[in-house]
């Protein structure tokens, strides 16, 4: 199979498991493991944040940063299509009682001008906006980048409004290798950022939330409320380590391979998809003009090997990773070119 469903989907490296296997472990929730004592001291440092904390999944991580900047009852601002909207089961409402306030955008970048209409002080119809929380990369718009400069000015002028910053960086090391800058830099105003292990990194499980050693104490009350309290995790950790440590460098790859994709399906007829767009590891495709729904697409590709999600009914993502190589990426655009291939025509002609 070739599986570009999501980047979560990567198998351990055999170094991965070399690295667990040999992992020293003690009780994390005494803080007792060095594995991953070493993991949260390496994130931090790589984060530029004063502590970092492991958390099993970014969806807790996310739970934990907004736990962290809110009250119940508050509003929290983000993209319309953000995973914390969209993609948590509602765990903004669920664990904070908080509100999303969705704002659209051309291309899953806040920008200032946009949020600032959208912030509310308590009044006696309105409930207050407490956390504006960005998402770099954008998953859903298709891994889009923001400019650091734009992230610096959301800071600033949130925090000169009393308002706290989350950065929902899950890919936030595919952004910095489409910046070329280091993560701290993107990550240097944000109030927090919590970034995945387990996506383009590959490691099998595992989450980073950091911040300031005040926060991250307090996160770590909520981990354990969550039931995110692990304990030999350093076994976890040692595969996360090699992931901080080697995975970024072949990022690039993954970059490549899916301009390689975009530009491939540029070409197929009826979808539709700007290559220049492509920043990163995420593709995003409008295939409505071919006729069948992204559902039935996907179908086809799964008889011809291919693994590729719809998003809706008309847009499909792939993405992708290092387990699928550019071979990998172009056998899967030949069986997209098939299976959509007579289909756009015959339906043009029928309508
Ligand atoms: N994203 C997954 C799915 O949930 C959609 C994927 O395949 O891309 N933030 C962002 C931006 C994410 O893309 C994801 C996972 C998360 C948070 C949550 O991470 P996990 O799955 O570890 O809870």
């Amino acid at each position: 199979m070739i599986d570009l469903r999501s980047d979560t989907v990567t198998k351990p490296t055999p170094e991965m498991r070399r690295a667990m296997l040999e992992a020293e472990v003690g009780d994390d929730v005494y803080g007792e493991d060095p594995t991953v004592n070493l993991l949260e001291a390496r994130a931090a440092a790589v984060t530029g944040k004063e502590a970092a904390i492991f958390v099993p999944t970014g969806t807790m991580g996310n739970t934990i940063a907004i736990k962290l900047h809110t009250h119940h009852g508050e509003e929290v601002i983000c993209d319309v299509r953000a995973h914390v909207l969209e993609y948590e089961l509602s765990m903004l409402a669920w664990f904070s009682g908080c509100v999303g306030r969705p704002i659209q955008t051309p291309d899953g970048i806040l920008t200032w001008d946009r949020i600032a209409p959208e912030i509310r002080p308590l009044g006696p119809h309105r409930a207050r906006t407490a956390a504006i929380e960005i998402e770099n990369t954008n998953n859903i718009a298709g891994g889009t980048v923001y400019p650091i400069a734009t992230i610096e000015e959301i800071c600033d002028r949130a925090h000169e409004r009393g308002l706290k910053v989350h950065m929902d960086g899950a890919r936030v090391f595919n952004a910095a290798v489409a910046l070329a800058k280091p993560v701290a830099e993107i990550v240097a105003k944000a109030d927090t950022v919590m970034f995945c292990l387990s996506k383009a990194l590959g490691a099998p499980v595992g989450s980073m939330l950091a911040g300031t050693a005040a926060d991250i104490a307090q996160a770590r009350l909520y981990r354990k409320r969550l039931g995110g309290g692990m304990r030999q995790a350093g076994v976890l950790a040692a595969a996360g380590l090699i992931a901080l440590e080697d995975s970024p460098r072949h990022l690039i790859e993954d970059h490549r391979n899916a301009r390689v994709m975009a530009k491939g399906l540029a070409r197929i007829p009826g979808i539709q998809i700007d290559p220049a767009k492509v920043e990163t590891n995420i593709v995003i495709f409008d295939v409505s003009g071919t006729g069948l729904t992204g559902a039935e697409i996907s179908a086809r590709l799964k008889e011809r090997g291919v693994l590729i999600n719809p998003v809706s009914s008309s847009v499909m993502r792939l993405v992708t990773h290092y387990d699928v190589d550019r071979e990998g990426c172009e056998l899967a655009l030949a069986a997209l070119a098939e299976v959509t291939a007579g289909v756009g025509t015959a339906a043009a002609v029928l309508n």
